[in-house]
């Protein structure tokens, strides 16, 4: 009888929780986006975009990453949003691996030092990213400024990168890879993030709201789904922007009704593409004076 030779055994599996964390408009979300290869985390010009701890699951080979995209750390404002957004960002710190702090490449102000400091009684491995690398024009003066971040921090790494370009995102993967721990994915493998389908909707409604009143219409401006059907390959969502004055709904709305039209087509298109179904989406205005100052309206609204 021969001998049975032993099959090389199978790389063990890795996986871990890694953090994007950084002041509002540095560009988490867009790199989490990257990182998974799918859009799960709304991006927009405006700061403070990102309102919910936002996972984003991306499996290569052997290894499974689970990205925590957060809310810029709020330091300006003291509204009960802004608490609830700051909560969001400590909680996270507490339970993952790896963190990924956001600061944009030769910049670091007092936001980014507030954002910092929270990290300064934490053991896990902190990495520098350096983003919006596409925007520095004197290359010259970055490493300067890299040796002046080593002293601000025990950085685990320096990666500079530009979240928009693909070869800087797998590379940042690669690096990533060797501190994710040895243990089973808590995902299924092609899983790309932990919320559903009414939460993305909602989501990418409040995206084409950003992106489409600029800086006319002030952040405190939310979207709740109202209704939500599933009926074979079509859904049926029924939401509504709300605003905190009657001036803003005006604002969303546009004139004849036009800006209102153009969110709610631009949702749905997109909504169409990411459920890869057909979808007829009812969109409605209303005024909820100081929601965004009531811990209760907040917790309706799914601020956690
Ligand atoms: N030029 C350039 N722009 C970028 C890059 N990454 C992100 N941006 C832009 O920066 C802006 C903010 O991006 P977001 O991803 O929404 O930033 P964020 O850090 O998630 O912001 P909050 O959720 O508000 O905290 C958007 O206009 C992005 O298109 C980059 O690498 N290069
Ligand atoms: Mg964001």
């Amino acid at each position: 009888m021969s001998d049975v030779e032993p099959s090389a055994a199978p790389a063990a599996q890795r996986c871990g929780l890694v953090a994007i964390v950084g002041r509002p408009n540095v560009g988490k979300s867009t790199l989490l986006n990257a990182l998974v290869g799918q859009k799960v985390s709304i991006t927009s010009a405006k700061a403070q975009t990102t309102r919910h701890r936002i996972t984003g699951i991306r499996t290569v080979g052997e290894a499974q990453f689970v990205f925590v995209d957060t809310p810029g750390f709020q330091t300006k404002h003291s509204a009960a949003l802004n608490r609830t957004l700051n909560r969001t960002v400590t909680g996270v710190l507490s339970d993952v691996d790896v963190v990924l702090f956001v600061v944009e490449a030769g910049r670091f102000g007092l936001d980014d030092a507030k954002v910092l400091a929270l990290m300064q009684g934490t053991t896990k491995p902190v990495f520098l990213i350096a983003n919006k690398l596409d925007t520095v024009v004197r290359r010259a003066d970055l490493a300067p400024w890299l040796k002046g971040m080593q002293d601000r921090h025990a950085f685990a790494e320096f990666v500079p990168l530009s979240a928009k370009k693909d070869a800087d995102v797998q590379r940042l993967l690669g690096i990533v890879k060797p501190y994710l721990p040895e243990q089973p994915w808590f995902h299924d493998e092609d899983a790309l993030t932990d919320r559903s389908e009414k939460f993305l909707a909602s989501e990418i409604i409040r995206e084409k709201l950003f992106r489409l009143t600029g800086d006319e219409l002030p952040y405190t401006s939310t979207v709740v789904i109202d209704e939500f059907k599933e009926e074979g390959n079509l859904r049926r969502i029924s939401a509504s922007i709300v605003v905190e004055r009657d001036a803003h709904k005006g604002m969303v709305i546009g004139n004849g009704g036009e800006r209102l039209k153009r969110i709610g087509s631009e949702a749905r298109q997109e909504l169409e593409t990411l459920m890869d179904a057909k979808v007829f989406l009812e969109l409605w205005v209303k005024v909820r004076s100081g929601w965004a100052d009531d811990e209760a309206h907040l917790r309706s609204y799914g601020y956690e």
